[in-house]
């Protein structure tokens, strides 16, 4: 059976293959995170890999990042992807010519953004093998990113910044963005899902989420990548992560004679202003709010407990949230699903819209070990089991940890050698 083909029994052995996984899929500058599915570099990808890599080539961890920051825009942005010249313009879509870009360095890119977890990797590569010149070197241009952000994204006028495409949120088709996504008219594509020809259609989201995809991604490319979209919302991931990065950029700055208290600052301000408009204290749980409608959106979604990553974050918040992670998402019992098993929207094999995902666990496991040890542990014995179980797979079945998705995935490896240490 799979189960015993990939089946892996000891650490040093998940620690060897996670490596072999890592060196595959590294094209000399950059990892690729599936050789199959995604053959470009991804800039929240990157970011958890340099985290894994650090555990065993530093170098190649600091290479990773600054790749990632050639292809930075003049604005600061960090697109979401760095094309690779050396592939087929049709191997992935939409590629260069949809996106239509091209950053400072002539390198192609994609328009949009991803969760900014870049200063937090930085700061952890550092950490693994410290590096002045590096950090001296990245400071500018991750303070670049924030700037970015900072400007033209604080679309509600608040502390808090606005993604303007699911994409952007990592979590593509989470249910959270079903109701904002049914506001945006679908023309069909035209175009063939190259994804499909890897996957089976019921793990990936579906036709009609790509439609709308592709009209917004279309909308913002033709607005000259700035303004709104149709779809506008806060996410409590994504500014999360921006917040305990602010908290690292200080780290940062003070090793590089840069002043650190604006980012002290900003996370400080970050974190207050997740309470005052993400926080749902009837549910315990943190949700998004669509910034159109000026709703709070009701799906709950592994992003909501993501802000316990915040350094500043208050202890009975912080409580609420991991009681809520132990009751829904059944925290401590086995992976970390993306979406409640007992929620009306969940699908046990679906992408964002059950299974569990390396990376988020990753990022609930930072905000629990200070917090709650005895349930980061069983966390990270719930990671190893996953792979031990699956392999390296893209997602895993919450409830059995069967592998879905493409295999050799980077993330998961790299943050599987991360917690292994
Ligand atoms: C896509 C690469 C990306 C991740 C996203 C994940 C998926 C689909 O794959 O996006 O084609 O970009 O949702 O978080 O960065 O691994």
């Amino acid at each position: 059976t799979v189960r015993a083909l990939d089946s892996i029994t000891s650490e040093g052995e998940l620690r060897r293959r996670a490596i072999h996984v890592l060196l595959t899929n590294w094209t000399g500058t950059y990892t690729v995170p599936s050789r199959t599915l995604y053959p470009h570099q991804w800039s929240w990808d990157s970011a958890f890999i340099a985290v894994g890599t650090a555990r065993w080539s530093p170098r190649r961890a600091r290479t990773e990042l600054l790749t990632l920051f050639g292809g930075q825009w003049i604005d600061g942005r960090v697109p979401h992807i760095v094309f690779n010249p050396a592939v087929p313009p049709d191997a992935y879509f939409p590629g260069p010519e949809f996106w239509g870009a091209r950053a400072p360095s002539g390198a192609r890119t994609s328009g949009i953004v991803q969760p900014p977890v870049h200063a937090m990797a930085a700061w952890r590569v550092h950490l693994a093998e410290p590096d002045r010149a590096f950090l001296r070197r990245l400071y500018p241009w991750l303070a670049a990113q924030h700037r970015y952000l900072r400007e033209a994204r604080r679309m509600s006028g608040t502390d808090l910044v606005s993604i303007v495409h699911p994409w952007e949120s990592g979590m593509d088709n989470s249910p959270a963005w079903d109701g904002p996504l049914a506001a945006v008219p679908a023309p069909p594509i035209g175009e063939r899902r190259r994804d499909l020809a890897h996957i089976v259609a019921a793990e990936r989201p579906t036709d009609r989420d790509y439609e709308r995809y592709i009209e917004l991604a279309r909308a913002y490319r033709d607005g000259g990548y700035t303004g709104a979209t149709a779809f506008v919302v806060e996410d409590p991931m994504f500014n999360a992560v921006y917040g305990a990065a602010e908290a690292d950029l200080a780290r940062i700055a003070a090793v590089c004679g840069a002043d650190p208290t604006p980012h002290l600052r900003r996370a400080e301000e970050i974190t207050q202003a997740l309470l005052d408009r993400l926080w749902d204290e009837e549910n315990g749980i943190f949700h998004a709010r669509d910034v159109v409608t000026g709703e709070l959106l009701p799906a709950d979604s592994v992003s909501g407990l993501v802000p316990l990553i915040l350094p500043g974050l208050p202890a009975d918040v912080a409580d609420r949230l991991i009681a809520t992670a132990v009751d829904r998402f059944g925290l401590g019992d086995h992976l970390l699903p993306s979406y409640p098993p007992g929620g009306p929207a969940f699908e046990l094999s679906r992408y964002w819209r059950g299974p569990s995902w390396i990376n988020t666990a990753w990022l609930v496991l930072q905000g629990l070990r200070s917090r709650d040890p005895d349930l980061a542990a069983k966390l990270t014995a719930g990671m190893m089991e996953a792979v031990a179980t699956a392999g390296f797979r893209e997602y895993f079945d919450p409830i059995t940890s069967e592998g879905h998705g493409c295999r050799d995935f980077s993330w998961s490896a790299a943050l599987l050698l991360d917690v292994l240490v």
